[in-house]
Parts: structure tokens; sequence; C-alpha cells
């Protein structure tokens, strides 16, 4: 099921693509108001979020889709998502009804959906989810899951000022991805960091409001060529 992405997103700019030099990308970064923790999750935890991430959105889909996936999985000999490597959950991009994304819009080539419960075969979710609470501060929030096809992107820009609060965590998932961070007011002040899967971070105050972010194109290279999921946590606007 589609947002109206416009309305989460303030502002927009240039697009790039991930150099396949991506050694040269950190997963440092001294940028304040920000935290980074590469690796929150295990594999086994990862897959239980990326299936149960997965199963929500296809819920959502048209019935043909629904379909199409099912024939797939009947073919293959499993679809166990225990013994499988992380990037098997995914099925190849023409099995998801990925939306293009309005030409004025911020995302390509992605899906995504509101989240308030999660599917009950995976009943490990909330103690993985209740983990974050480490690392963002203990307010109400709101979560919502957004997966980008293998050509999928994040133009730069500021999440709606109005739409949610003043932190927002991503937890990454599926092939890794950079984030690019650029001040709105010094195009000199740019951080680039590897979101590898399981990865999670917080952007907050400073690096929320005066800081525009995008996820860039995917590289060329197995780990960076695939489709990635995110689980993003805001906290509430308070007016
Ligand atoms: O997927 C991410 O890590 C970033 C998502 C994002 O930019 C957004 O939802 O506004």
């Amino acid at each position: 099921m589609a947002l109206p992405s416009l309305s989460r997103h303030l502002t927009y700019g240039t697009r790039r693509v991930m150099s396949t030099a991506v050694s040269n990308v950190t997963t440092r970064t001294t940028l304040k108001d920000f935290s980074f923790i590469p690796n929150l999750f295990s594999e086994s935890e990862q897959k239980i979020l990326i299936s149960s991430s997965l199963q929500k959105l296809d819920s959502a889909e048209r019935r043909e889709f629904r379909r199409r996936r099912k024939e797939y999985f009947k073919q293959r000999s499993t679809d166990d998502a225990s013994s499988s490597h992380l990037n098997d959950l995914f099925l190849p991009d023409n099995f998801y009804s990925f939306e293009e994304g309005h030409y004025d819009g911020v995302i390509r080539n992605y899906r995504e959906m509101h989240v308030s419960s999660w599917p009950e075969e995976y009943p490990e979710m909330p103690s993985l989810l209740d983990r974050l609470k480490s690392v963002h501060p203990d307010e109400p929030t709101q979560t919502h899951i957004l997966h980008l096809a293998s050509d999928g992107e994040i133009l730069p820009h500021i999440d709606n000022l109005q739409a949610s609060g003043s932190w927002i965590l991503g937890v990454s998932l599926g092939s890794s991805r950079i984030l690019r961070i650029e001040n709105v007011d010094d195009p000199t002040d740019v951080h680039e960091l590897m979101l590898p899967s399981g990865s999670v971070y917080l952007q907050r105050d400073s690096t929320r409001y005066s800081y525009k972010h995008s996820i860039l194109k995917g590289g060329t290279d197995p780990e960076t060529s695939g489709q990635r999921l995110s689980i993003m946590i805001r906290n509430l606007f308070r007016g």
C-alpha cells in the first residue's frame, strides 16, 4: 500500500548513484546528534525482521502479485527462512508491485506501509523491536516499513516537520546502501555512511532538522545491488 510520500518530505535535490568504490565509505561518523550501531541484530534476527516485514507488505498487495509469489514458492525447493541466505528472502523485483514514485516525489521504486501490529507467525518481533528502546528516547512512536527495489533510491529530503517529532530511527535490512547526510546551509558539510544489514541509525535534533538525508542507489557488487528494507521509527509531533 503506497503512502502519499510528499506529505512526509519537505525538500529534495540532486540524485546520486552509489559509486562502485564503496570501500571509501565509512561505517563511522562524528556527526552531532547522530548515533549509529553497525550490528544491533544478528543474522537470524535480521531474517525474522525481513520475513515479518515482507509478510506485512505482501498482505496489502493486489491478488495478482500474491498469486505470482505463491507459484514461485511452489517451484522453489525451500522457502524456509531459517536455512536460506539473507538475500534469498527477497524474490526478484518483478514479484513485487513497486511504486515508481511521482516525478516530484522523493522515493523511487519502493513499497511502504505504516505498521501497528506484526504477524503472529513471528512471536519474536516485539522483543526484537524492544531492543531499539535502548537506542531511542522513551516516547510514543509511529512505525513504517519501506522496501526499496534493487534500483530504488531516496532523494535528499528533510522529513515533513509536522508529520513526526524530533528524531528518526532506521533499521537497515537486506542489501547495504549509503546514507548521505548533507547540511542545508553548508554544502561542504556532507557525511556518507554505509548501512549494512542489521545496523541501526538515529538522527535527532540538529541532524533531523538542519540536514537533508538520502539513500543512494545501489552499486554493482553483490553486497549493494539487491533490495533493501528499512523499519523506520519516529517519535510523534507534539505541536
Ligand atoms: O530507509 C531509510 O533509511 C530512510 C527512509 C527515509 O528517508 C524516510 O522514510 O524519510
